[in-house]
C-alpha cells in the first residue's frame, strides 16, 4: 500500500511538470543570433510581449493574451555586424510605458536607450547615455534597470570596459549623471588591470 502511495505520489509530480513547448521565436522570426529575451507589456494593452536582443532588437506582440504571437517588428535596425551585448526594459522617462536600454555592439559600444514613443510600441532612434573609452570592450558589458534610491524613478546599473556604476536619473525623465562605483585602471603598469573601488565620494581603495 505504501508503495502504490508512493508511486501514485511520483505520478502527481511529474504531472506538475508536463510542460508544453510552445515556440514564439524561430529562425523564421527574424532574429539572428539570439542572446536574450525579455517580457514585457510594449503596447499597453496589458498583455506581456516578448523582446529578443540579437544582432537587432526585435518584439513580438501577444496578440491575445492566450500565447499567440504575431510576427517580428523592428525596434532597432541590424545596420552592421557587430552584436548587441545586454538589455533591459523598464519606463526611464516616467510616461507609464516601458523604454528599453541596451549596450550598442559598435562605435565604442555606448550605452543607449530608446524611447516608447507612443506607449504603443513605436521607439525613437536611440540616445547615447554612455560612450566607452576603447573599442576593445567586449566584455563584462551588462546593464539592469532598477531605482536605486527609492525616489521613484528608474536608474542604470552597469558594468563595461571602465569599471562598475550606476546612472542616476536625475529628473525622472530620462536625464543621468553618473556614478562610477569600481573603476578599472587600464594604464597602471603594475598589473594587467587594477580595480579601484570608490566608497563613499572619494576614499578609494587599491586592489
Ligand atoms: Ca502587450
Ligand atoms: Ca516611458
Ligand atoms: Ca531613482
Amino acid at each position: 500500500m505504501l508503495f502504490y502511495c508512493f508511486i501514485l505520489f511520483l505520478s502527481n509530480i511529474y504531472a506538475q511538470f508536463d510542460f508544453t513547448q510552445n515556440i514564439i521565436i524561430d529562425e523564421t522570426f527574424a532574429q539572428q543570433n539570439p542572446r536574450k529575451v525579455m517580457v514585457a507589456d510594449i503596447d499597453g494593452d496589458n498583455y506581456k510581449d516578448v523582446v529578443s536582443l540579437g544582432n537587432n532588437i526585435l518584439w513580438y506582440k501577444n496578440i491575445d493574451g492566450l500565447g499567440n504571437y504575431g510576427d517580428a517588428i523592428s525596434i532597432v535596425d541590424f545596420s552592421f555586424n557587430g552584436a548587441w551585448f545586454d538589455m533591459d526594459i523598464a519606463d526611464i522617462d516616467g510616461d507609464n510605458d516601458v523604454d528599453i536600454v541596451f549596450f550598442n555592439g559598435v562605435d565604442n559600444t555606448p550605452l543607449v536607450w530608446v524611447e516608447n514613443l507612443d506607449g504603443m510600441g513605436a521607439f525613437s532612434l536611440p540616445q547615447v547615455i554612455k560612450s566607452i573609452s576603447s573599442t576593445n570592450s567586449y566584455l563584462n558589458l551588462q546593464v539592469k534597470l532598477v531605482d536605486m534610491e527609492s525616489d521613484g524613478d528608474i536608474d542604470i546599473v552597469y558594468s563595461d570596459i571602465d569599471g562598475i556604476g550606476w546612472y542616476e536619473n536625475t529628473d525622472g525623465e530620462g536625464t543621468f549623471v553618473n556614478h562610477l562605483l569600481i573603476s578599472i585602471n587600464h594604464n597602471n603598469s603594475d598589473g594587467p588591470r587594477d580595480i579601484e573601488l570608490k566608497i563613499s565620494m572619494g576614499i578609494i581603495l587599491k586592489m
